[in-house]
């Protein structure tokens, strides 16, 4: 049978497990159940195998930084002066407090989200964010008439997701292709998404297209609003370390009957991209609604980290 361990790394690998949220958490529970099937008596090699346990999930996607911090607060307090049990109490105490401090950021963010949501708002969504819908269906909750768009989200159609959930609380929406997002973008008052990582200076990563939508809503004045738990903000971009984009395999593009016809062909599957913070009028975390260039005071107050810290892998 295989362990929690390697079926959640594989399940985030193939996106059974997805969005930055969900991705933290998950994996968070896979390393206490790791540490409670672990029957080692000797603390250090307990911890070793901790730490690869932190390392097989850090391996499965490179851009969500809610990953790397995640494990990053579960594993960093393990000490090799107590003894195993102690060590395992601490991370079982120190995953359960993530995931409760982690649902209770999701609801957080929908509540102060939906202030920034209107009577009468026209709202658009891209992909499939946890916090993000969150946000619109608080707002939906508290009788406000909203009606929205929610883009199909090439290749995976995560888009799916979203109208199936905005379906199911009652929301008016429309379903468009991920290019129609400017053709629409005039009757759109407010862009809301959530995002894998903030860098220190505002940047957003999220779902590839993502940049394109932010720069028609400038083009357009329409505000966008990013929701994103504190877990999000991306520690070592306070060095200049840059987000690792992920690209993902071919054959979620083009069908490998028809690549192989096509030798002169070549495809290009970047999951995310980029937004610049100048595209990003709110972000809004657990801790409140900031603008983005507060970043830096998110990951120094918030997530504990200042500039010189960067041996503290965990
Ligand atoms: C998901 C995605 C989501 C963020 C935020 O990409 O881009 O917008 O992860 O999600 P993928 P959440 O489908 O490739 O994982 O708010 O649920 O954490």
């Amino acid at each position: 049978m295989k362990s929690v361990l390697a079926e959640t790394a594989g399940k985030i690998r193939s996106m059974e497990i997805r969005g930055a949220g969900k991705i933290a958490r998950e994996a968070v529970f896979a390393l206490k159940s790791h540490a409670e099937s672990l029957d080692d008596q000797n603390s250090s090699a307990f911890i070793t195998k901790m730490r690869s346990a932190g390392e097989v999930l850090l391996s499965t996607r490179p851009t969500a930084v809610s990953l790397p911090n995640a494990v990053n607060i579960v594993l960093s307090g393990m000490n090799g002066e107590d003894d195993t049990g102690e060590i395992r109490a601490g991370i079982v105490s120190r995953a359960d407090d993530f995931i409760e401090r982690s649902n209770s950021a999701v609801r957080k963010i929908g509540e102060i989200g939906a202030r920034r949501i209107s009577d009468g708002d026209t709202v658009l969504t891209h992909c499939n964010s946890q916090v993000a819908i969150g946000c619109i269906l608080e707002a939906h909750r508290q009788g406000k008439d909203i009606e929205v768009f929610a883009t199909e989200v090439r290749p995976r159609n995560q888009g799916l997701l979203t109208i199936k959930t905005l379906n199911d609380a009652g929301i008016k929406t429309n379903f468009i292709v991920d290019s129609a997002a400017r053709y629409f973008m005039k009757n759109v008052d407010i862009v809301v998404i959530g995002t894998d990582a903030v860098t220190v200076n505002g940047s957003v990563v999220n779902k590839i297209g993502t940049s394109q939508i932010a720069l028609a809503a400038h083009e357009a004045r329409t505000r966008v609003m990013v929701a994103a738990e504190t877990y999000k903000f991306a520690p070592k971009t306070l060095t200049g370390e840059l987000i690792k984009i992920e690209e993902r395999d071919n054959s979620e593009v083009l069908s490998p009957e028809i690549a192989e016809i096509m030798p002169n062909v070549t495809v290009r599957n970047p999951a995310f991209d980029i937004t610049p913070a100048e595209y990003i009028d709110l972000i809004v975390t657990e801790e409140g609604a900031i603008p983005p260039e507060m970043a830096y005071i998110i990951i120094k107050d918030y997530l504990g980290w200042k500039i010189g810290d960067f041996d503290r892998d965990f």
